[in-house]
């Protein structure tokens, strides 16, 4: 598949999204006004929408109509847009700034952050239990079960405590490993799992190569995105190779250093491929995505 093909349908995906977006939040006008402006500035505008690609592409998979992924799609956006709201929150990671523009609770306060992330969560729920969205209720039910499992405890709740637990002290790689399979490797997961649920075919091989397939991408993500902020620091503070300053925190690069980061992310992409290898061309826009998620430069 071409490179041109890819980047129309990733377009597609990213527009309707926004749209899809736009409509599932609560308007402006509706009261409180205030807490619904914050929740549209924290969710509309921004992002590579990875999760709701991911959604998108499995859905494609299982012969999934397009409408139905939008709102699996919603549903794990607006869980991580959550996420990095409260992530930003000075009793978190302390930061100013996302995507471009100030974090929500430097451009609201930090009440009004913390609102917005309960908020956009209890909103990701109430998309997926509209009655009838899927034609069987039960697979429409875990759809429910799995995002309440990977944005939790067991998952990216979880992921999240682990990490603060693990600033500035030692880490092991299988700890690294279990905290990313939980802060951001659950959503990602789900993400595809959600997605694959919309669409009529349900056979027990194809899923688990899915699933298969989402829990290397998971990884794959987050060490590349070690190696990018690596990169980043490098270009842009002269920092040596191999450091990352974020807040002291373990990652990919610290614990490997660069080169066997970047070769452990070839080493994930093969993997995350070869899962995918004996389902036809409907599974192309997932395999371009694992190209994407390695090659992306943010
Ligand atoms: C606060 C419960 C709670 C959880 C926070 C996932 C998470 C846990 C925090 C995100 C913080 C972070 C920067 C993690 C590194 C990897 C990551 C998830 C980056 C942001 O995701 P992208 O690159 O962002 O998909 P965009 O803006 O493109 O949506």
């Amino acid at each position: 598949m071409s490179g041109a093909i890819f980047s129309d349908w990733m377009r597609s995906i990213q527009s309707r999204t926004e749209t899809a977006l736009a409509n599932a939040l609560p308007p402006l006008d509706l009261t409180p006004d205030r807490l619904h402006e914050a929740m549209r500035y924290a969710v509309l505008g921004g992002g590579k929408r990875v999760r709701p690609l991911l959604a998108h592409g499995a859905g494609l998979v299982t012969a999934a109509a397009p409408d139905t992924v939008d709102r699996a799609a919603c549903a794990v956006e607006l869980i991580h847009a959550y996420s990095l709201v409260h992530d930003d929150m000075p009793c978190m990671d302390d930061d100013s700034l996302r995507r471009g523009k100030p974090t929500v609770h430097v451009e609201y306060d930090d009440a009004t952050a913390l609102l917005v992330g309960d908020a956009l969560q209890s909103l990701a729920f109430q998309l997926l239990a509209e009655p009838g969205l899927l034609p069987d209720a039960a697979r429409q039910l875990k759809m429910v079960e799995h995002l309440g499992i990977a944005s939790g405890s067991r998952g990216m709740a979880g992921g999240q405590a682990i990490d603060l637990q693990s600033v500035g002290q030692a880490i092991s790689r299988e700890a690294l490993e279990v905290m990313h399979v939980h802060k951001t490797g659950a959503l990602i997961r789900a993400s595809v799992q959600l997605g694959a649920l919309c669409g009529p075919t349900q056979d027990a091989d194809t899923l688990a190569r899915l699933d298969q397939f989402s829990k290397r991408i998971g990884l794959l993500f987050q060490v590349v995105d070690d190696i990018l902020d690596c990169e980043a620091d490098t270009a842009t503070l002269g920092k040596t190779a191999g450091k990352d300053a974020r807040n002291d925190k373990p990652t990919y690069v610290t614990l490997l250093g660069l080169e066997e980061a970047r070769r452990f992310a070839a080493e994930l992409e093969a993997d995350a491929l070869a899962a995918l290898s004996p389902l036809d061309a409907r599974a192309d826009m997932l395999r371009a995505l694992a190209s994407y998620i390695v090659h992306r430069r943010f």
